[in-house]
Formats: structure tokens, C-alpha cells, sequence
């Protein structure tokens, strides 16, 4: 049953420039839902961790949704979540199959490595990326700190070994760079059928298209969508930077690559 877009009191628990909830805000914004924001700090106050956001979000991140109470997480399940349950245009395929090629193009976003494309262009001379050391070092202290939280923070440190290994071998991150310059060739191709990455229409895939897009111009890779590469491409990433939902959510795609 919709819930009432005027009565439910929806609440966001964000952090400005994560990706997940620039996804999660573009939704909502093409929705046209109000909602509040409550910013979580994941990067210095490391606030994700505490007691009571992990009540909320047991995996410890951002988003997390609050439907008058009821708690949704993961990106994915909130942005169907709040397609399903609000007024509004409808952001999903009309056609089954259609839905499904939507949720592949989402799932294939999602499962980039977002994090070995930023510390991929800021290794140091040895190979090394300083600020992925030092991120370990402080879950680590949060881990001697806090030993109640061993769960996540162990799972946390362990995400952070793996990465530290695939950003020193240059074949690991040439393989993850390609996956995600693949991505953006993939949905050329979409685009040269539809207007938008999965129907003729805005849907959530468009969402997380542009959001990844916005990263990938973050960290410098928008070569690959400029001078003649992927032209349909640069021609949506145009109008979606000209949609209202663009500034409402507030895309980042220039600055500080760390508020992430
Ligand atoms: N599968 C989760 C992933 C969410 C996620 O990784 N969020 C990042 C920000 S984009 C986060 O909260 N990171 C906190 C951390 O790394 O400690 C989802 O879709 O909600």
C-alpha cells in the first residue's frame, strides 16, 4: 500500500558525497519526495560505527532510510523501496524483462570498486596509496578502542587489507579501472537504443548511472566520455546534469574527492 507522500515523515541518514546516497537522493528528488537529513559522518568522526547507527544500519553504512520509523538499508532495496511506496513518476520498465535488464545495469554499477578508482590515481613512488594505510591504522585504533564493535570494524579492516593488496598490483587495478570503463562503454550502447540507460524513460538505473558517472568525472576518468569517446554518453550526462534532480540532490562530481 503507498504510503501517503504528504503524512510519512521520511528521514535519510546521508553523508554528503557517498555515492549510494547520491543514488538514494536522486530518487527521491525524482520522486518528488520531502524527506530530512540527518548527515552521518563516515570518514572522521567514523559515526557509522556507533551504537546507534549500527542499531539502525547493523553493516555500519550509508544510506539508511526511515519510512515514519520503519528502517530500510541497502541502495538498492531503498531506491525500489521508495519507487514502490510513493506518489510520483514511475521509475521502474513497464515491461518484466525490461525491469530485469533495469536491476542487471544497477547490480553491474554497484559492483565496481569505487574505492580502488580513487586511490588507483594517488599511489606514491613505492606503489603504496598513504591515505588507504592510514584509514587502516585508524580502524584499527577504533578497534582497540572500542572492542564491542569487533564485528564490523574486523570486517571494515579486512576490506581495507584486500584493497591495500589490489592497489600494489598494477594488474588488479588495471582490471578494475577497465571494469568500470567498460561500464560507461555499456551504457553507450543502451543509449543508443533509449534516451535514458534502461527505457524511454528516467528509471532507477538512471540514478545509479549517473551517480557513478559523476564519480568517475570526480577522480579524472571523464576522458572517456569526452572528445569522441562515447559521445551518447556525454550527450546524457549533459541532460542529466541539466535535470532539477541533478542540484536538489546535490551530485557531486568536482572538489574534494575525499568527502566521499
Ligand atoms: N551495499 C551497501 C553499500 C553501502 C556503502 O558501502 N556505503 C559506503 C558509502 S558509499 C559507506 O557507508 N562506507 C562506510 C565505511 O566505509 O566505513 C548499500 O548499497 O547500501
Amino acid at each position: 500500500m503507498p504510503a501517503d507522500v504528504r503524512a510519512a515523515k521520511i528521514l535519510l541518514y546521508d553523508f554528503p558525497g557517498s555515492i549510494c546516497c547520491q543514488m538514494t537522493r536522486l530518487t527521491l528528488a525524482e520522486k518528488g519526495v520531502s524527506y530530512e537529513r540527518q548527515t552521518v559522518d563516515i570518514m572522521a568522526a567514523a559515526e557509522q560505527f556507533e551504537p546507534w547507527y549500527t542499531a539502525l544500519n547493523p553493516k555500519a553504512v550509508v544510506p539508511t532510510l526511515a519510512i515514519d520509523g520503519e528502517i530500510v538499508t541497502d541502495t538498492f532495496r531503498i531506491v525500489h523501496r521508495i519507487d514502490k511506496d510513493f506518489e510520483g513518476p514511475n521509475l521502474i520498465p513497464a515491461s518484466a524483462d525490461g525491469a530485469k535488464t533495469m536491476d542487471q545495469m544497477m547490480r553491474d554499477i554497484m559492483g565496481l570498486h569505487y574505492g580502488v578508482l580513487l586511490y588507483s590515481r594517488r599511489l606514491d613512488a613505492d606503489g603504496n596509496a598513504p591515505t588507504v594505510i592510514a584509514r587502516g591504522e585508524f580502524l584499527r585504533e577504533q578497534l582497540r578502542k572500542y572492542p564491542e564493535r569487533n564485528e564490523v570494524l574486523n570486517s571494515r579492516v579486512a576490506g581495507n587489507e584486500k584493497m591495500q593488496k589490489i592497489l600494489a598490483e598494477p594488474a588488479e587495478v588495471k582490471r578494475h579501472v577497465g571494469q568500470a570503463k567498460a561500464l560507461v562503454s555499456q551504457l553507450d550502447r543502451a543509449l543508443t537504443k533509449t534516451p535514458f540507460v534502461s527505457a524511454d524513460h528516467y528509471t532507477l538505473a538512471d540514478t545509479f548511472a549517473t551517480a557513478a558517472l559523476a564519480r568517475f568525472r570526480l577522480h579524472g576518468f571523464n576522458s572517456w566520455w569526452s572528445g569522441g569517446n562515447n559521445p551518447n554518453v556525454t550527450a546524457y550526462y549533459q541532460r542529466m546534469q541539466e535535470r532539477s534532480s541533478w542540484s536538489a540532490a546535490g551530485v557531486v562530481d568536482s572538489g574534494n574527492e575525499r568527502g566521499i
